[in-house]
């Protein structure tokens, strides 16, 4: 998979190290914690680590100790301390889809003292994580960006520790779901099965995601409801938008405060409602809010003309003092602020996405 690539090229060090590692651990009987981001990037590369972990223990001849950790996309100290504050003995913790942004570094201070840790992420890095992990995989730091998702990079860790173990369509799914330039143009439903069974139960082992995968009937089901449901949502929250149409452009505004906070996902709500409004050929950006959310989608022509949802968002927390996070890509990006000011950073950010038109 993408052999003669540059990025994948210049992390191979890093790949290197993570492997070395985790056959270290393995050899030593150490346990290793794979904590990773409960969405279908994450669950999808931490199957492939767990497969490939467990190839790599076989080919030794050795018993392997996996605990499993699913995650919200913070990594904090009050959860690293409730995780492992209680491990006396040294493992090695991989971090799947989440953990190397700052506002994990207290958490990794903590883990490091007991633990060696290999992250490997593809969300956009704002500081060097690199003192505070021991194998560091991520595309940020070779040039580049997050269409080399979790799973593409738990996959070519998998060819080193454990070569020819792990399904090609795994990685491709992990694609697919994060949107990624690598992705095949056949829209396969796992990625959403596993996000909608995900959504079920608060916890699931990555054997039931595993047992869900080799069960297409079910595959099929459970990708048929999700559907369903984000495009009802998705219908409802259209018919509530708020609509602007330029000479040359299409702005809306639209409500996702009746979307519910764990499933579906807002962003894929917000696309659908966009949709409806979707004129051939036209720069269309929709911005979806709630009392303390403000998110961009915008189509492919408004990219086009160099629309950068990511660059808005900028704007915005440099105008807004009480804009709390925010950040993204050109044709994704989303904030979070407290409630009061809501209204006027969505006027404000009308405005910002039309004058991009103009
Ligand atoms: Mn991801």
């Amino acid at each position: 998979m993408l052999d003669d690539d540059l990025v994948l090229e210049r992390l191979s060090p890093n790949f290197c190290k993570a492997a070395q590692l985790l056959e270290k651990a393995v050899l030593g009987g150490q346990k290793i914690v794979l904590r990773y981001d409960k969405d279908a990037d994450g669950i999808i590369s931490a199957i492939i680590a767990r497969q490939s972990l467990e190839a790599l223990a076989s080919k030794l001849g050795k018993k392997i100790f996996i605990k499993e950790i699913d995650a919200s996309a913070v990594f904090s100290l009050s959860e690293a301390k409730h995780e492992f504050g209680l491990d006396k003995r040294k493992f090695t913790l991989v971090l799947l889809d989440h953990g190397v942004n700052s506002d994990s570094a207290d958490a990794l201070d903590f883990v490091k003292k007991r633990a060696r840790i290999i992250a490997l992420d593809h969300h956009p890095l704002e500081w060097d994580p690199q003192p505070k992990v021991d194998a560091l995989i991520t595309p940020f730091i070779a040039g580049g960006h997050s269409g080399y998702c979790t799973g593409l990079l738990a996959f070519k860790l998998s060819e080193l520790i454990a070569p020819d173990s792990i399904d090609e369509s795994l990685a491709y799914w992990a694609m697919q779901a994060d949107k990624s330039g690598f992705a095949l143009d056949k829209e396969f439903e796992e990625p959403l099965a596993i996000e909608f069974f995900a959504s079920l139960r608060r916890r699931n082992r990555l054997r039931d995601y595993e047992e869900l995968l080799s069960d297409k009937r079910k595959v099929k089901e459970y990708f048929d409801k999700s559907v369903r449901m984000t495009n009802a949502l998705g219908l409802q929250a259209s018919g509530l938008s708020f609509v602007h149409e330029g000479k040359n452009s299409v702005v809306c505004e639209i409500p996702l405060e009746q979307v519910p906070s764990d499933y579906p996902p807002r962003g894929r709500v917000l696309q659908v409602a966009m949709a409806q409004f979707e004129k051939p050929g036209v720069p269309l950006v929709g911005i979806g809010y709630t009392a303390d959310r403000l998110s961009f989608r915008a189509n492919g022509p408004a990219l086009k003309l160099h629309f950068d949802a990511g660059r808005i968002i900028g704007v915005l927390k440099g105008e807004f003092s009480d804009i709390e996070s925010g950040g993204g890509h050109p044709g994704a990006a989303s904030l979070k602020t407290r409630s009061r000011s809501m209204q006027q950073i969505r006027e404000r950010a009308v405005e910002l996405s039309k004058e991009c038109f103009e």
